[in-house]
């Protein structure tokens, strides 16, 4: 069995949770001595600066414009590119983080060069949403079995999974994991000052801003916090609700406390200085962000949806709420506001929460384990 098998990565390059756990782990399995390389239609942003000599490397996927083509296949194009990579550099494995349409091209790149292996982390909206969606249910299925090996980023989305494809395929459940060096509480109170006053609580929430996410009910939960006590807004990313959430600031009095972020490269900092997360969204498969939140020593107010509870435990290290129970989060978020005690208690649950259940020395092994048995023919797979 090959030891330190030569992995490409195929996934979403912009702001989001896949794109950014796909990142996250190429950089730790590089430095473990493997070589990685991504190929996207753009460098990850969490890649941008921190390539070494040793990698991971990145490869553009190639496209072509033609006349007759109404849109641009970018499936096909990333099949491509991926193959002409597996085949220049002896990749092993394919990562494919997403299913669609991920885990449909490097099904399609390992079918043209008859080598490598894939493996599919599934993340969440992929099954949810775009899975369960008519228009993709049967070559999402498709991807998934015909993966040399799945994962999926929680309990929750492996029964999700089961249930919304009726396959009984093995899907392994590796959760997320949290650089806790780097996220962590900064106590400079110069940084803080940029955004709030000493007195002040800064709530924040980071995420892309689609309707899943419910961004107003932050803004809705923020309202209600403001007016019991002094407190500003953070939002961080940009999406298709950022207006609404915007609009509703505005129409209830809280746009001069509220801060339109957008997207923030630097979010370790801003969530190194905040007080409280907010997470309401209707599903998460695991909630990500949270995760980087707790590690900033942060408690979480969120909805008991999906697999955020697997991650945020009820009066433990955060407060869970039925999914828009807007009156029940603000009274959590007032309650460990207004509580010293309590606040430090959960603050320091959430970071232990971070350190010891979601460090990457206890989840990259994981992935690291599940590479060497995939390339070793020894996975539940379904293959070529
Ligand atoms: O919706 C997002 O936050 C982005 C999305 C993605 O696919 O890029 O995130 C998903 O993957 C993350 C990493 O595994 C999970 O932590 C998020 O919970 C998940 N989002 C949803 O399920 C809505």
């Amino acid at each position: 069995m090959q030891e330190r098998p030569t992995v490409a990565v195929l996934c979403h390059t912009g702001a989001g949770g896949s794109g950014v756990v796909a990142t996250e782990l190429g950089l730790q399995v590089a430095r473990s001595g493997h070589e990685v390389h991504f190929v996207g239609p753009a460098m990850p942003f969490r890649l941008m600066g921190h390539q070494g000599f040793q990698g991971p490397y990145f490869h553009q996927i190639s496209s072509f414009a033609y006349a007759l083509f109404d849109q641009p296949y970018p499936e096909l194009a990333a099949a491509n590119t991926l193959a002409e990579v597996i085949q220049e550099y002896g990749v092993d494995l394919t990562h494919a983080h997403y299913a669609i349409p991920h885990a449909t091209a490097a099904n399609h790149a390992r079918a043209i060069t008859g080598r490598g292996r894939v493996m599919t982390t599934l993340h969440g909206t992929d099954v949810t949403l775009v899975g369960a969606e008519p228009a993709f249910r049967q070559t999402t299925r498709h991807a998934i079995e015909r993966s040399d090996h799945v994962t999926a980023v929680s309990h929750f989305l492996a029964e999700q999974t089961r249930e919304v494809f009726g396959t009984s395929r093995e899907i392994e459940v590796i959760h997320n994991f949290v650089d806790s060096g780097r996220f962590v509480r900064i106590t400079d109170p110069a940084v803080r000052a940029r955004f709030a006053h000493p007195e002040e609580a800064l709530i924040v929430h980071v995420s892309n801003f689609r309707p899943i996410k419910r961004v107003e009910d932050v803004v809705q939960v923020f309202a209600r916090v403001a007016s019991e006590l002094p407190a500003r807004l953070l939002m961080i990313g940009d999406g298709p609700e950022r207006a609404r959430a915007f609009d509703l600031a505005r129409e209830l009095g809280v746009i001069g406390r509220t801060q339109f972020l957008g997207s923030f490269p630097d979010v370790q900092t801003v969530l190194g200085i905040s007080d409280l997360f907010l997470l309401p969204s209707s599903n998460e498969s695991f909630g990500l962000a949270a995760l980087e939140a707790m590690s900033c020593e942060m408690p979480v107010v969120a909805s008991r949806a999906g697999g955020i509870p697997e991650v945020v435990e009820h009066g433990v290290n955060g407060f869970l709420a039925e999914v828009g129970d807007v009156d029940a989060m603000a009274d959590a978020a007032l309650r460990v506001l207004r509580d010293r005690d309590l606040y430090t208690r959960m603050s320091a649950a959430a970071r232990e929460t971070a350190v010891t259940r979601f460090h990457p020395e206890r989840i990259v092994p994981q992935y690291l384990a599940a590479y060497r048995r995939t390339v070793g023919g020894r996975s539940g797979a379904a293959g070529c």
